[in-house]
């Protein structure tokens, strides 16, 4: 991660220097974990800088203010212009994209409504979120002693600043242990998803990923990998996972924005299938570099053109 070469960061409608993008100690969000936000890529592609699934990311964003009661001051619309202007104004080919809406400075207390909300949308180089060779070799992961967020504490289906407690201690408890990751089980004891990041387990052949009620974030590159392994004429179902089954299977791997695909080595020091990056998630992998890289076309629209003023 490099913030030495941002150069501007979009704030409640301007782009202001990232020197000057500074919140107060007082802002309600820093607090209470009043805040909603997304992850975003934007790749370098042979047609261009474009950002991967930036409708639906947007989309994520206004239902996960609509369930904690946040009116959003700008429209989808209005976000993704912004988000595209963020990306050139920086003049960045490829980077992470950090939309975050919050209760912002005026009133402490539980009560958040008195504050406003405010938008802001950064950006910024980052590279391989699990490590260089993870992609390649898989990582070795563990479960972790801390259960995913239960059904009716907090809503695992908004990507809310909050549920990154939680996420937090998952992850230091595994890199504490000697781990690159955790994975939660939800509150009935079954496979939940990594701290930050949903799983896949490929089974006699099939695919299964956990179902939101097993308190997963609806993850965008969950989506976009069950509809590329239906496009491979891979089998694909949600599922209820015991724990066992992930020691046992034939390969586990990992999927979300910043992690892409990765494949998961070992669990709780167990070989997961050969120990390498299987022979499924390989094939999948594959198919997800060549869309977001552009060199294959576009057939389901996920990408979006930053646009002009970016250099060559
Ligand atoms: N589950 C969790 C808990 C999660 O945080 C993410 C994304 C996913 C699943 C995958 O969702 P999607 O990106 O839509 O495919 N985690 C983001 C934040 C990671 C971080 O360290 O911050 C991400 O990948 O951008």
């Amino acid at each position: 991660m490099a913030f030495e070469d941002v150069k501007k960061v979009w704030m409640n409608g301007k782009l202001v220097d990232f020197a000057d993008a500074k919140v107060h100690v007082f802002t309600h969000a820093l607090h209470y974990g009043s805040g909603v936000f997304e992850g975003i890529r934007c790749y370098d592609t042979a047609r261009g800088p474009e950002v991967f699934r930036l409708d639906e990311h947007l989309d994520r964003l206004v239902w996960s203010a609509k369930i904690y009661r946040m009116q959003l001051p700008f429209g989808p619309d209005e976000l993704k212009q912004a988000t595209l202007a963020t990306i050139r104004a920086n003049g960045f080919r490829a980077c992470y994209i950090r939309p975050l809406a919050y209760r912002g400075f005026g009133s402490l207390g539980v009560n958040p409504f008195p504050n406003p909300i405010d938008v802001v949308i950064g950006c910024y180089p980052w590279g391989k979120y699990l490590g260089a060779k993870a992609l390649e070799e898989g990582v070795d992961v563990c479960f972790s002693s801390w259960t995913r967020i239960a059904a009716n504490t907090m809503p695992a289906m908004a990507k809310a600043t909050a549920n990154y407690a939680n996420s937090q201690l998952i992850k230091m408890e595994a890199i504490v242990n000697g781990y690159d990751e955790g994975i939660a089980l939800d509150d009935t004891g079954r496979v939940s998803e990594g701290s930050g990041e949903n799983l896949f387990v490929v089974w006699k052949g099939r695919l299964h990923t956990p179902p939101l009620a097993s308190s997963t974030l609806p993850g965008i590159t969950r989506m976009t990998v069950v509809q590329l392994a239906r496009d491979l004429g891979l089998d694909v179902e949600e599922r209820v996972l015991p724990r066992e089954m992930l020691y046992a299977a034939d390969e586990v791997f990992f999927t979300g924005t910043a992690a892409e695909v990765t494949p998961v080595r070992s669990i709780d020091r167990i070989q997961v299938g050969a120990g390498r990056r299987g022979p499924m998630t390989e094939k999948l992998q594959g198919a997800f570099f060549e869309i977001v890289e552009g060199r294959v076309p576009d057939r389901h629209g996920w990408m979006t053109p930053v646009g002009a003023a970016v250099p060559a």
